[in-house]
């Protein structure tokens, strides 16, 4: 099949999935093409099967806003019509689903139809797209996609609380690749970033404030008073500096490497015994599933998605919102001792599984294939 795969390039967890899912879907032999605003940052090599469309906003003085939605449609429409695109697949409602409606119908005039899927990720529901504001336009987009999928059975359940929605949603949950993580976790060079007697703890994302930052490094003081710590945090955003000055504030700077983005992600995981994720909300917690793959036990909120990601009492733990104290002592709990440590790591690991990206892309593939049919 030739596919064209709409996301945002960035860090943000969305972006990740469809970049690997793009990938994925070119090494099991579809013609895969990306069309955003910047090349993926998980994209590193382009090759016959994998193309990637820049989308140009021109810098015109009379518009206040640029329109991105506008530019997006139109160079969907020139990039179906050249490379005869089977599927389009966008990722994240707003706005991509909006412009890829708008393209499937400026096609429908020339008597090309062009199915789409629109995958839902969480903060295009739950936090950005159920404003007032936009909540009409992405109803609206969400109706007229021909597939719908939301990468958990929780942003599914908000997704028809929120919106007024005809569709049926298919939820088909995020993955790892598995076997690009099968590393020697032995040869980790922890010893770059903590003492041997000291625990390595991880916060990946990026720092805004749905993330609950301030609970990391509130979770980590109490730790570090049990139990020699190093707590090292990975991403830019908003809350990076208050954050910062909250270290400063408890003393610990010595403790706390703020190390911002990388791209080395896995390295990282690599020599880290422990993941925190307090986040207020999460339709699924990618940072998770990337921990636990690495064999790092995660303690992270109930918010969302993360409970089908992460298992209480299994891959770690999980606590109300805000419960700093249960967080700290969960973390104290499989973090005192090798063995429990060990059983952690290994049940972390052997739970990921279930989300490989093996078994997940016929999932996207069956839902290709149903909808071509149904043309
Ligand atoms: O979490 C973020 O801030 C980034 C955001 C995004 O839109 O890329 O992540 C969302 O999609 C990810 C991939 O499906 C999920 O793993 C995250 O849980 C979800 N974030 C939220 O729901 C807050």
């Amino acid at each position: 099949m030739k596919i064209a795969i709409v996301c945002y390039p960035t860090f943000g967890g969305s972006g990740v999935v469809a970049t690997e899912l793009g990938i994925a879907l070119s090494k099991r032999g579809h013609e895969v093409h990306f069309v955003t605003y910047k090349q993926p940052v998980r994209l590193a090599l382009l090759n016959e099967r994998i193309h990637f469309h820049e989308v140009n906003v021109p810098d015109y003085p009379l518009f206040h806003y640029q329109p991105y939605e506008l530019a997006l449609s139109s160079k969907l429409v020139r990039i179906i019509k050249k490379h005869k695109i089977d599927i389009l697949h966008v990722h994240y409602a707003i706005p991509h689903a909006y412009a890829g409606y708008m393209a499937k119908e400026m096609l429908k005039e020339e008597g090309i139809h062009v199915p789409m899927v629109t995958t839902l990720h969480g903060t295009d529901i739950t936090l950005v797209g159920s404003h007032p504001f936009y909540r009409p336009a992405v109803s609206f987009s969400i109706n007229k996609s021909d597939v719908v999928t939301s990468v958990s059975e929780s942003l599914k359940t908000d997704t028809l609380r929120l919106f007024d929605i005809s569709r049926h949603i298919d939820v088909v949950p995020n993955f790892i690749d598995m076997e690009a993580t099968n590393h020697e976790f032995t040869d980790c060079q922890r010893d770059l970033m903590a003492h041997e007697n000291e625990r390595i703890i991880t916060h990946i994302s990026n720092f805004r404030k749905v993330k609950r930052i301030q609970d990391v490094i509130e979770v980590f003081y109490r730790v570090q008073l049990e139990l020699p710590a190093k707590l090292l945090m990975v991403g830019e955003g908003p809350e990076r500096e208050d954050a910062e000055q909250r270290v400063k504030e408890l003393g610990i700077e010595d403790k706390v490497r703020f190390l911002g983005n990388s791209n080395e992600i896995d390295k990282i995981l690599c020599f880290s015994d422990l993941f925190l994720l307090p986040s207020e909300a999460e339709s699924f917690g990618l940072a998770a599933l990337e921990a636990m793959v690495n064999e790092v036990p995660v303690i992270s909120s109930n918010a969302g998605g993360i409970p089908e990601v992460n298992i209480d009492g299994v891959t770690g733990y999980l606590s109300n919102v805000g419960n700093i104290a249960d967080m700290a002592q969960n973390a104290i709990r499989i973090l005192h001792d090798d063995k429990t440590l060990r059983t952690f790591k290994d049940n972390a690991r052997r739970e990921a599984a279930k989300f490989d990206i093996h078994n997940i892309v016929p999932l996207y593939e069956e839902l290709y294939e149903k909808v071509l049919v149904n043309k």
